[in-house]
């Protein structure tokens, strides 16, 4: 590694224009201001799945943008903005979330927002249902963050769910289907208050409002491609949240992972070109299940104020442990990212030592890369840790590797020699400007 800072540009090719940067752990590993940086370069930001669960952050000019159903790129007003048919979408609180940025100096969005006519809508009946199905699961609680993702991920499966599509459509077979979705809903939870014609009304007025920006985005994304426009994909949550390859049913209602880039957005698998992993320098998560490097005593307690690990939707603290190379590994073979960045490497600049777990042992039996499927066995796995001398020195000024004390550029190269991916960037702290761009 030499520790100049050059260009921040994805390596892009013409025939594979497309750049994914995805969360490589349990989620908020710092996507947003990846995307962010990477944004200033590209002509459209890309969100596949997920909805308004998601919480991105970007500080820009002193300036904190907190992005949920947006892709974090729309603070570049070049950037072209979609919403892909993976995505779910609660409209009024899209609406709501574009005042708030508007407020904080968001512009010219009007021109730059397109949402495909094949996204899902999340109705307040979802989110009611989120709810009710967090308060029925006692014990088992899974942690979600009531935006009703599941339930609107649900109707999609069940093939009672209503798109953006049917909304702008014919408002009479609109009102068919809502009723049908909401007599399925009564039929499931007899007590639900729903005022029919109240949401009917009020969706009447949201669908001229929304009207504009609906579109369908598959030929918009591969006409763009196809004249070698640079786009990119924003991650939501992660790779242990994915529904498939998470700790289920520990997860979100959507792939997070590689697979979701294409069909949540319609585009071939050999566009893509960098897929780039966002690593969180520790670990943390929001939600239950088990967590085999977590840190309960006082270390994990200044971890999460040091790190303002609270979740940026709900506020929750989060969980917080030291980083997990079983769980990095398991990531990488998945989504075979091509370089990684790290986040979050100044909350460590205090720490007397410094930990990695390298192997879990599970039954007497070792292992380096599988992850657990069953939370049963997860929360039964011992750690092995590599103990690293912390640096005790402050970093957030650095912008070149070499700037990095010893102690920290020994911890980066360990990282890299573990995962076995090269470390592109190493983030300092949370504003566009405190980033190592690492050569
Ligand atoms: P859901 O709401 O159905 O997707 O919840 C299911 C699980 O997915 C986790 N999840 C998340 N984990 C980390 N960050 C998320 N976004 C927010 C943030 C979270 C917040 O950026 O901080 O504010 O609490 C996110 N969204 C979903 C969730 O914790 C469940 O484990
Ligand atoms: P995301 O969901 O992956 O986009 O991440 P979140 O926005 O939920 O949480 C990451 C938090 O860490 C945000 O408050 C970011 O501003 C902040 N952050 C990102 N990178 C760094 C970094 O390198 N150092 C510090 N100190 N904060 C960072
Ligand atoms: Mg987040």
């Amino acid at each position: 590694m030499n520790g100049d800072v050059q260009t921040k540009k994805p390596r892009l090719t013409p025939h594979n224009p497309v750049t994914v940067v995805l969360g490589t752990q349990w989620g908020d590993e710092g996507k947003g201001k990846i995307v962010d940086m990477l944004a200033s370069d590209v002509d459209i930001c890309c969100r596949c799945q997920g909805g308004n669960n998601a919480g991105h952050t970007v500080v820009v000019d002193g300036k904190s943008y907190a992005f949920h159903l947006l892709p974090s790129g729309i603070v570049n007003e070049k950037c072209v903005a979609v919403i892909g048919n993976g995505v779910v979408v609660h409209i009024q609180d899209l609406f709501d979330e574009i005042q708030r940025n508007e407020d904080k100096g968001l512009k010219n969005w009007q021109n730059r927002l397109i949402i495909s006519d094949r996204a899902h809508i999340v109705f307040d009946v979802h989110q009611t249902v989120d709810g009710l199905q967090e308060s029925g699961r006692g014990k088992n609680l899974i942690g979600t963050t009531k935006k009703g993702i599941g339930p609107a991920y649900s109707s999609k499966a069940t093939r009672n769910g209503l798109r953006m599509g049917d909304l702008i459509g014919n408002f009479d077979v609109f009102t068919e289907k809502f009723e049908k979705l909401i007599d399925y809903y009564r039929m499931h939870h007899p007590d639900l208050k729903i005022d029919v014609p109240a949401q009917l009304a009020k969706y009447k007025e949201l669908r001229e409002k929304v009207r504009p920006f609906v579109k369908d985005t598959i030929p918009f994304l591969a006409r763009a491609i196809k004249e070698g426009k640079n786009v990119l994909i924003e991650g939501a949550q992660s790779n242990i949240l994915d529904i498939d390859f998470g700790l289920y049913p520990y997860v979100t209602s959507s792939n997070c992972s590689i697979g979701g880039v294409c069909t949540g957005l319609g585009i071939p698998p050999h566009v893509i070109g960098d897929v780039f992993g966002v690593v969180k320098a520790y670990l943390t998560r929001v939600g239950s299940g088990g967590f085999p490097t977590e840190l309960h005593c006082e270390l994990g307690e200044s971890l999460r104020n040091q790190g303002h690990e609270y979740g940026v939707t709900t506020g929750r603290p989060r969980r917080v442990g030291w980083l997990d190379m079983v769980m990095l590994r398991y990531s990488q073979m998945i989504n075979g990212f091509t370089e990684i960045a790290i986040t979050k490497l100044d909350i460590l600049d205090t720490f007397k030592e410094v930990k990695i777990g390298i192997a879990y042992e599970l039954d007497g039996k070792k292992n380096y890369d599988s992850f657990p499927a069953i939370d049963e066995d997860l929360k039964r796995v011992k750690v092995d840790y590599l103990t690293l001398p912390g640096w005790q020195t402050d970093t957030s000024s650095a912008r070149k590797f070499s700037d990095l004390p010893t102690n920290a550029q020994q911890y980066v190269y360990k990282i890299q020699e573990l995962i076995g991916v090269k470390v592109r960037w190493i983030g300092v702290g949370q504003a566009r400007e405190s980033i190592i761009e690492v050569c």
